[in-house]
């Protein structure tokens, strides 16, 4: 089999990129370890910056989202009983989308359905050929067979579990990477918000999260033991643990039932420079990961796609190579930006095993500054809406 692009990995960054190139007329194979329904089922990230919406659009897989999704021009923090809001639209003039991953996963496999592309599911052993060549293929197994397909480039979009990082040798690979001493307890449940906005909670318990899906379904984390594991909490103590994280005032209003998904998230800030290796380019988590504070992640991974279709557009439609030449150090750039700020709104919220009374206080007065600081508040929402690309 050839193809111009093998794309391997089918989560949200495979997936949009193989839309975006489709729109130039660029063909691409994607290889997914996973059935579609595992994929679809994996509870991830919630909020998209205007950089992923704009870039929806242009795939051309933006309506429903557009429809269902709700528009945020603000979220709270609280700390213990206080709360305060940082209004993203007044500070910046942008909002950012409340809207499931698993949404935006379905509506760009519907539209890899509708546009004929394919998507092989359920593949092993994927090997990436000749990356440093110009003619690269990459190998897999399905159903028993191994098969071969040759392509012009290798997007390696397979997370950070996947092949493509492992493919860059071992020598011309740096990696960076700070393990959290904690993780997240998330439940979903088919409960109306606490809250329209999210609430961002410091407390001395903890940090906890108020988030949401929709108008009848939300999404709460607590920060827990990075030993601990879901089975060692009931519905009833996740309930308990939450109310006490939270203001008093919204604590009383919170609406418990049954959670549908429980799982536990740990932490890390992890960069892999280069994110290329000659025809291989790494996308998303393939190439870095941020704690999920701050909801960086899939965004991120949605700049470097930005980055990466705009190199291959520009080689499918003139043969430069400028694009693709700087797709690491523009990818990069931004990168480093998301991890320092999910790293700090992650050092400000939770509560280290480790830390000291002084650091407490620092933490404390820190959340003080921002809450009475415009020009913090307004560093803090440029970063959350999303830096420009
Ligand atoms: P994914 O989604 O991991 O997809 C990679 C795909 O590659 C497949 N794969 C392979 N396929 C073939 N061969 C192999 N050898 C393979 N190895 C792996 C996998 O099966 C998978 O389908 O990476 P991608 O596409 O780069 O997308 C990244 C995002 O998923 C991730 O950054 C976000 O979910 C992170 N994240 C959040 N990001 C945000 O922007 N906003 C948020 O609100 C947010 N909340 C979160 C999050 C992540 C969380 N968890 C569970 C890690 C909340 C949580 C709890
Ligand atoms: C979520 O809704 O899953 C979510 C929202 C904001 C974050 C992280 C996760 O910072």
């Amino acid at each position: 089999m050839r193809t111009q692009v093998a794309i391997i990995g089918g989560g949200p960054s495979g997936l949009l990129l193989a839309q975006l190139l489709q729109t130039k007329g660029v063909d691409s194979v994607i290889l997914e370890r996973q059935s579609r329904a595992h994929v679809l089922g994996r509870i991830r990230a919630g909020v998209l910056e205007r950089g992923l919406l704009d870039l929806m659009q242009e795939a051309g897989v933006a309506d429903r989202m557009q429809a269902e999704g709700f528009t945020h021009d603000g979220t709270l923090i609280s700390y213990g009983d206080e709360m305060f809001r940082v209004d993203f639209k007044a500070l910046t003039g942008h909002a950012v989308m409340v809207y499931g991953q698993t949404e935006v996963t379905r509506d760009l496999y519907e539209a890899r359905d509708r546009t004929g592309g394919e998507v092989i599911h359920n593949v092993q052993d994927v090997t990436i050929h000749d990356a440093n060549s110009d003619s690269p293929s990459v190998s897999y197994t399905v159903n028993g067979q191994t098969q071969t397909i040759s392509c012009d480039f290798v997007a390696g979009c397979d997370g950070f579990h996947g092949v493509s990082r492992q493919t860059i040798p071992a020598d011309l690979r740096r990696e960076f990477e700070k393990v959290y001493p904690f993780g997240w307890l998330g439940i979903l449940s088919e409960t109306p918000p606490v809250n329209h906005e999210l609430i961002y909670a410091s407390s001395d318990r903890g940090f906890a999260l108020c988030s949401m899906r929709n108008a009848g379904l939300s999404r709460y984390y607590v920060q827990c033991d990075l030993s601990d594991s879901p089975e060692n909490w009931t519905d009833d103590a996740f309930w308990a643990e939450l109310k006490r994280r939270i203001p008093s005032d919204q604590a009383a209003k919170l609406i418990t039932g049954p959670s549908i998904e429980k799982s536990i998230a740990p932490l890390r800030s992890f960069v892999c420079e280069p994110m290329c290796w000659g025809r291989l380019f790494l996308c998303g988590d393939a190439a870095h990961i941020v704690p999920p504070t701050g909801a960086k992640g899939l965004n991120t991974a949605a700049s470097d796609v930005h980055y990466l279709f705009e190199g291959l557009a520009q080689f499918y439609a003139t043969g430069k190579t400028q694009g693709i030449d700087a797709y690491s150090e523009r990818a990069l750039a931004r990168v480093w930006k998301a991890e320092r700020f999910s790293w700090w709104f992650s050092s400000l919220m939770h509560q280290f095993p480790d830390q000291s009374g002084f650091d407490l206080r620092m933490q404390q007065a820190e959340i003080a500054f921002l809450r009475s600081n415009e020009s913090a508040q307004r560093a803090m929402a440029e970063n959350y809406v999303g830096l420009p690309y």
